[in-house]
């Protein structure tokens, strides 16, 4: 269709997206066999048949159980090469890609195994893909700050390998303000700050992020619009917001995709952006989500090339490239 060949068209950033969540059921059977490990559905369609979520932590406890299955480094390198390639075939030029390093560890995966996997899939499609990336480790909060610690430790033979630090996992109950000290931390090693919030948590947990963790950038975010203050501190503050939109959905979220902030957003001059969260889980890449948040809420091409330039803006590449891609 018309508007699909538009979006098509449009040089995209990827800035939020879960490596762990581009797992596709189709590899995760593979992988899940060479390492003969028995998944709990005998057949891929009885796996994806399962994606039917209430909320954002029933989708955790899947995720956590696929996670599973990354038993050597080159599980990792596929699973980060297939998304590479799935985003190269549509027109994304950029990514910035979170992994959950506890996620592993916590199985007795070394930190080398993960990272050495991931990155080389990012160098390769560097070389051969044209793709620029930034690499983020997120800390999971339902675990302890001192969980997170360890993590950051471990991450520092590798710290010129990561440009950034994240926080996601299970909002409710894990206020930003858990982690103060973890986030200070992680500033004074060189990493850049961000943090998921106001997804399913209220504007508090936004402010938190902001004022207590320091974040350059909100992931979600979507709460923000019922307090006007916080509004304005996102638009004069240049805080972008990465909305996921079929995520939304999928997480109950928002009721309906034509009930997505996304528009008004736009309307009150925040920096916001949309990517694909979990592809694997959600039903779509970066164009799908593109195109039924366009569909929904009849966003016309100035509003997709607004999102779009948002994003390279809110990107962490140099000034100088920035300025070439938007
Ligand atoms: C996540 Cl959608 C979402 N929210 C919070 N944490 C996550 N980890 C992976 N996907
Ligand atoms: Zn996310």
């Amino acid at each position: 269709s018309h508007l699909k060949n538009i979006i098509h068209g449009i040089p995209k950033a990827e800035l939020h997206l879960h490596i762990e969540g581009s797992f596709e059921p189709e590899l995760m059977f593979e992988i899940a066999s060479r390492n003969n490990i028995a998944l709990d559905h005998d057949s891929i369609a009885s796996l994806r048949k399962a994606y039917n979520f209430n909320n954002l932590q029933e989708f955790l406890n899947l995720y956590y159980i696929g996670a599973q299955v990354l038993i050597h480094e080159r599980d990792f390198f596929d699973l980060t090469w297939a998304y590479l390639r799935k985003v190269h075939s549509q027109n994304v030029v950029h990514v910035e890609v979170f992994f959950d390093p506890q996620t592993h560890t916590d199985r007795g995966i070394g930190f080398d195994v993960v990272i050495n996997g991931i990155y080389k899939a990012l160098e390769k499609a560097k070389q051969e893909l044209n793709i620029s990336f930034k690499l983020i480790m997120s800390y999971l909060r339902h675990l302890s700050e001192e969980e997170a610690f360890k993590t950051l430790q471990s991450s520092l033979p590798y710290k010129h390998w990561i440009d950034g630090v994240g926080l996601d996992s299970s909002e409710m109950g894990n206020p930003p303000s858990k982690f103060v000290n973890v986030f200070e931390a992680s500033a004074y090693h060189g990493y850049k700050l961000v943090a998921h919030a106001g997804e399913e948590g209220p504007e508090d947990y936004i402010w938190e992020a902001l004022d207590l963790l320091k974040v350059v950038r909100i992931d979600h975010g979507n709460r923000c619009l019922g307090d006007d203050a916080l509004v304005q501190r996102l638009r004069e503050g240049n805080i972008p917001l990465t909305l996921c939109p079929l995520s939304n959905v999928e997480l109950k979220v928002i009721q309906k995709m034509e009930d997505h902030p996304v528009a008004k957003m736009l309307d009150k001059g925040i920096l916001a952006t949309i990517h694909s969260d979990d592809p694997a889980y959600f039903g779509g890449y970066m164009n799908e989500n593109y195109y039924e948040t366009a569909k929904a809420l009849n966003l016309n091409k100035n509003q997709l090339m607004q999102l779009a330039i948002n994003a390279f803006k809110a990107s962490w590449l140099s000034h100088e490239t920035k300025e070439k891609h938007i």
